[in-house]
């Protein structure tokens, strides 16, 4: 059954394709003045047309949803049914809107609490309890039955405009004995503002940060409030992987592409802030050693494959044009040359190109949005359908994506939470192989095996 579904959206992904490029073939002739000459070639080519149409609609029509897409498949027709934003073709079937998905396993949803204050990264302790971040600034120890501190002291201050605020948050792989935690957050800076990394010392009653340092500020500083990125995670190197934003403004975009600016980069050094060694542009002078991959717009997930170890990122396109990447060191992923989204005003970005040789093409693109946020693979053996899945918190869209990636490509999509209604904000997969995802609008979720 799954292999006819995979037919049809083979069949329809290459009609697309054929009705695309007979039409820019038409436009090309009608263009032509030999041909433009030729009324019955005219008649001809749009009878070519009209017959074209008349078969892809009976075999359009011949696919029975009910009959090819039952309820007893896991597949489904893909769950986005809205009108695209732009009419830009993916570069390769399955690039976006995938097969719909249903979770067959039973899965336990719990609130564990509703109280937090638009809460923004989490991280977990080893004893089972959480540390987050909240955007206004403060840093808090959640319990797993939902007491929440009084803000931790001793966390430098923050710009919470607009989307500045305290970010990312993860532990020392070695917290257990040197108790360092790490974060991003949006500084004040003489000129403007920036994404700063910190790290300090978490006392051992969690109530103070403790020789708290700035080890990395991603310059230059500019006067905005929007697309900071930032989430940060440690490689199993033991290096510091953190991303960050291009500021948003169309005057700096050209950021993402400089490889002389840390804005629009994932960027990997030392827990002291330096390159960190391996990185691919250590031998160039004419690029930042801390760059690891470029060409992003604002990227808000970050996670490791339980399998392969490589590092796989999400970001916020343009309208209709959120990304999944997976990276590769040294790589440009395209912002602000190639996007397949369109400006919020409806223009095109650019030259309006989706593809560009030497430009990374994304994995999977959301048109309309997704709005992604914090991301985790699934690696737990508690819920065995979900093992290595992808699992990305969604803002406006108000669910959770279930991705399922297999060779490297995304083959199905599901909404998980949707009836919700939250901003989910941020996920992780706890020690104890449950899920944890955290909302804006103060809730924390746990998702488990039932
Ligand atoms: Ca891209």
């Amino acid at each position: 059954m799954n292999v006819c579904i995979v037919k049809v959206y083979e069949k329809i992904f290459n009609l697309q394709i054929n009705m695309k490029i007979m039409d820019l073939e038409l436009n090309y002739i009608y263009s032509s003045d030999m041909y433009n000459n030729n009324v019955y070639m005219k008649y001809f080519k749009n009878a070519v047309l009209l017959i074209f149409l008349f078969c892809f609609n009976s075999c359009a029509s011949r696919v029975n949803e009910n009959e090819i897409f039952s309820e007893s498949d896991s597949l489904m027709p893909p769950l986005e049914r809205r009108k695209p934003e732009s009419d830009f073709l993916p570069a390769f079937k399955g690039q976006t809107r995938a097969p719909g998905l249903k979770t067959k396993q039973n899965y336990k949803v719990s609130i564990i609490t509703s109280d937090l204050q638009r809460p923004w990264g989490i991280a977990e302790l080893p004893e089972g309890n959480f540390i987050l971040t909240e955007k206004s600034g403060h840093m808090r120890i959640v319990s797993k039955s939902g007491n929440i501190s009084e803000p931790i002291s001793g966390i430098p201050e923050v710009n919470s405009s607009g989307q500045g605020g305290l970010l990312g948050i993860t532990l020392d792989p070695d917290f257990k004995s040197n108790r360092k935690v790490y974060w991003t957050f949006s500084e004040n800076r003489m000129n403007g503002t920036l994404t700063s990394v910190a790290k300090g010392t978490l006392s051992a009653d969690y109530r103070n940060m403790e020789n708290v340092i700035i080890i990395y500020r991603a310059t230059p500083e500019y006067k905005g409030i929007l697309h900071y990125g930032s989430r940060i995670l440690f490689d199993s190197t033991g290096h510091i992987v953190f991303s960050t934003g291009e500021r948003s403004d169309k005057v700096m975009r050209h950021h993402s592409q400089n490889l002389n600016s840390s804005l629009g980069k994932i960027i990997r050094i030392n827990t002291d802030g330096k390159a960190a060694p391996g990185n691919p542009f250590l031998n160039r002078s004419d690029a930042r050693p801390e760059i690891y991959s470029y060409g992003h717009r604002n990227v808000q997930g970050l996670a490791f494959h339980p399998v392969s170890g490589e590092l796989w990122e999400n970001e916020f396109g343009p309208r209709g044009g959120d990304e999944l990447n997976r990276i590769e060191p040294g790589k440009n992923y395209g912002w602000p040359v190639i996007t397949y989204g369109i400006e919020y005003m409806g223009s095109k970005v650019g030259d309006g190109l989706t593809f560009m040789a030497g430009m990374e093409q994304p994995v999977y693109y959301w048109d309309p949005v997704l709005s992604p946020s914090g991301m985790t693979f699934y690696s737990s053996d508690d819920m065995k359908e979900w093992k290595n899945n992808l699992f990305i918190c969604g803002l406006n869209s108000n669910h959770i994506a279930r991705l399922v990636i297999e060779n490297n490509k995304v083959i199905g999509e599901e909404r998980i939470l949707e009836n919700e209604k939250q901003r989910f904000r941020d996920i992780i997969q706890g020690n104890d192989g449950a899920l944890y995802s955290i909302t804006d609008e103060g809730r924390m979720y746990r998702i488990n095996a039932d």
